[in-house]
């Protein structure tokens, strides 16, 4: 297996809006990414990941791009962002940007050229088509709810949209579009940006036919009929070889649709696409019977397979990301842990998951703190357009609205969106100014200072494990097996290579838990626990991690 930068570091996500807003206008700021560049290096982390800061109308928060080669002035503008790579290049980081190249924004000047007419040059970067009769073209379904078409009535066609109204996709079977998208990588590339996360590049190739959609079976309509189209993967190939391969750039592909049988095609070095992909197998786990906002519990023997699966489909020639939580989902210790009585212990574990994995780890901003979910007591005071449009949707179809509430509070996006809870003042030292999205309540004990003023904090376990992971490289490059992949409430594992063999232990439940199987510990040393007061022995606490390293 190559060693590469990319596979040896540990990833920020930073979404901009919730990080810390210096302007006092309550959105999160470039500027106050650059105050908090001291804080980000002390986790240890190597590379940050950017969510969009281009300028954008923010219909999705900035994944509805209207120029690619500008930031955003809201963000602080392109001086502000110079200074950013200039300095975290100075810290020793990497700098990695969010590109959005399935669809851009409907204020781009692109789409506002081709809505003029049918024969305008820039017609053909979108999807037209004629409707049927006063319908639209076919029955695809928007990711955001209701038809993915909406007409125009300038010249009466339809045009096809993914995500919302205001994010028509770009058609790739247009050659132009692919040299744009191209050249504004080479852009940013030239600047010195050090890699890119491409959302839903697994939607960009899409069925000429545009066929009907079998409803009978929404769950599979993502993978069915709109991601690894046809020409996916020469698409990716060529901007591999256009582009991509000038550079030493990282690149991670976010996939709906991105399963474990295509999954290699994307990442296999030897096919020269992309480095790393994201796939969503552990994360539409507890979709329940009528979807996200219906969610079932976790079942641990199949959280615990879909790493085990992908590890050994992706090795040797590709190499898996890590993540537990993004922009896009709940909080990973409220989905995942346990964020009431053991959010310590869970947040911890989940860390120490995160971190001992095979594959590159990518820790989502204030996870490190182990913040939580947020329960709203009105769909009013949710912001994301997802949220928002499955809402009146529900409610349109006569669903039960306060079991959907409840779903909407572990579901909504808008969990992970609240703002970075820095200190326990007003605002929670994210803004001196009412914020875009209402602070986390909980702010006044899960804070950054009271977590720094702490020796046992989630964070310093975050700071300790990311030291333990470049400590070792068998927990980076070193073999993955399972030992107990039907147990219900561990998850036991070995990672190991010539250098060095761990044996790790997480106990996802609020039981003390014994592993009848352990091996004697006479040839073990127990390395580290969640836990202050750690016995070497085969049971553990209640959310309790340990790691072993054989002698
Ligand atoms: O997300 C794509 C995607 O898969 C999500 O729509 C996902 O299905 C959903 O959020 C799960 O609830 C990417 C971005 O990460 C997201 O923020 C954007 O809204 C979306 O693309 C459109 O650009």
């Amino acid at each position: 297996m190559k060693r590469t930068w990319w596979k040896e570091s540990v990833i920020y996500q930073i979404y901009p809006r919730s990080f810390n807003d210096t302007t006092g206008n309550g959105i999160g700021d470039i500027p106050g990414i650059i105050q908090k560049l001291d804080y980000i290096k002390s986790l240890g982390v190597d590379v940050i990941w950017l969510c969009p800061v281009y300028e954008s109308p923010n219909d999705d928060n900035g994944y509805d791009i209207s120029d690619y080669r500008k930031i955003s002035a809201e963000f602080g503008g392109q001086d502000a962002f110079n200074e950013l790579l200039d300095k975290v290049h100075g810290y020793g980081m990497k700098l990695v940007m969010d590109l959005v190249a399935n669809h851009s924004s409907d204020e781009h000047f692109w789409f506002t050229e081709a809505k003029k007419s049918k024969d305008n040059p820039y017609r053909d970067y979108y999807i037209w088509k004629d409707g049927k009769g006063d319908q639209p073209p076919n029955n695809w379904v928007s990711f955001f709810s209701g038809s993915a078409w909406k007409k125009d009535d300038t010249t009466n066609q339809y045009f096809l949209h993914l995500f919302t109204k205001k994010q028509p996709d770009l058609n790739w079977e247009n050659p132009k579009v692919r040299q744009e998208i191209y050249d504004i990588i080479e852009f940013w590339s030239e600047k010195g940006v050090d890699g890119f996360r491409m959302d839903v590049i697994s939607l960009i190739s899409k069925l000429q036919d545009f066929p009907p959609l079998d409803t009978s079976d929404y769950g599979e309509i993502i993978r069915s009929y709109y991601a690894n189209g046809p020409r996916i993967h020469e698409y990716l190939h060529e901007m591999n070889q256009k582009v991509l391969s000038k550079y030493d750039i990282m690149t991670v592909g976010e996939g709906p649709g991105i399963d474990l049988e295509n999954g290699p095609l994307y990442v296999n070095e030897d096919r020269e696409e992309l480095n790393m992909v994201f796939h969503f197998d552990h994360m539409f786990i507890d979709n329940g019977p009528l979807g996200k906002y219906d969610p079932v519990a976790v079942n641990l023997p199949r959280f615990k397979k879909v790493f085990s699966d992908w590890d050994k489909r992706l090795h040797p020639k590709g190499w898996g990301s890590i993540f537990l939580g993004n922009h896009d989902f709940s909080r990973m210790v409220s989905r995942f842990g346990n964020d009431g009585e053991y959010r310590t212990q869970s947040a911890k574990l989940l860390a120490a998951l995160l971190l001992t994995l095979r594959g590159t780890p990518y820790i989502y901003q204030g996870d490190e703190i182990g913040m939580t979910n947020v329960a709203f007591s009105t769909i009013d005071d949710y912001n994301d357009v997802e949220t928002v449009n499955a809402w009146k949707e529900a409610e349109a179809s006569g669903r039960d609205m306060k079991k959907f509430l409840n779903g909407v509070h572990r579901q909504s996006r808008d969990n992970a969106r609240t703002p970075m809870q820095w200190d326990a003042s007003a605002y929670a030292g994210f803004s001196d100014h009412k914020p875009w999205l209402q602070i986390n309540p909980n702010y006044k004990s899960v804070n950054v200072a009271a977590a720094e003023d702490s020796v046992d904090s989630i964070l310093q376990f975050y700071k300790e494990m990311i030291s333990l992971r470049k400590e070792y490289s068998t927990l980076v490059y070193g073999d993955f097996k399972d030992l107990a992949p039907e147990h219900l409430q561990l998850f036991v594992y070995v990672r190991k290579d010539e250098a060095a063999e761990f044996l790790i232990l997480h106990n996802f439940s609020e039981e003390e838990v014994t592993w009848p199987d352990m091996p004697k510990l006479d040839q073990y040393k127990l390395l580290k626990s969640n836990y202050a007061s750690a016995e070497a022995s085969k049971t553990l606490q209640p959310w309790q991690t340990k790691i072993f390293l054989k002698q």
